[in-house]
Formats: structure tokens, C-alpha cells, sequence
């Protein structure tokens, strides 16, 4: 499980960018956004690092979480 945490996510349509961007990598992932405490947890086999670059190339900025 990738936890991340995505400060300048902030409304429905972010979450639903975010989502697609996860997918297009792996798309048989799980993606649990928390708008609330900017969080989003993805159960993915794919490479995390990749995972997080494609989050970032897709404008959002983000840092992994401690497990
Ligand atoms: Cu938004």
C-alpha cells in the first residue's frame, strides 16, 4: 500500500485526475482519495516510484507517506 500525501488536492475533479493518472499505469489499481486530510492510499503491483511520477507529471505535487 502507497500512502501519499497530495496538498494541492482539493475538490472532486483533482481526485477523479488523480485516479485517471494511477490507472494509466496500472490499471487494476485501488485508489482511495481523502479530500479531507489530502491523503491518498493506492494499492497498486506497479513500480511506486512511477506511480508518484505520473501523479506529479499530472500537476499535482506529492510526498510519500510513512506506512
Ligand atoms: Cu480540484
Amino acid at each position: 500500500m502507497l500512502k501519499l500525501r497530495v496538498p494541492d488536492m482539493s475538490c472532486g475533479h483533482c481526485a477523479s485526475t488523480i485516479e485517471k493518472a494511477v490507472k494509466s499505469i496500472d490499471p487494476t489499481a485501488r485508489v482511495a482519495i481523502d479530500l479531507g486530510s489530502s491523503t491518498v492510499a493506492i494499492e497498486t503491483k506497479a513500480n511506486e516510484a512511477a506511480i508518484c511520477d505520473v501523479i506529479r507529471s499530472a500537476g499535482y505535487d506529492n510526498e510519500e507517506l510513512a506506512a
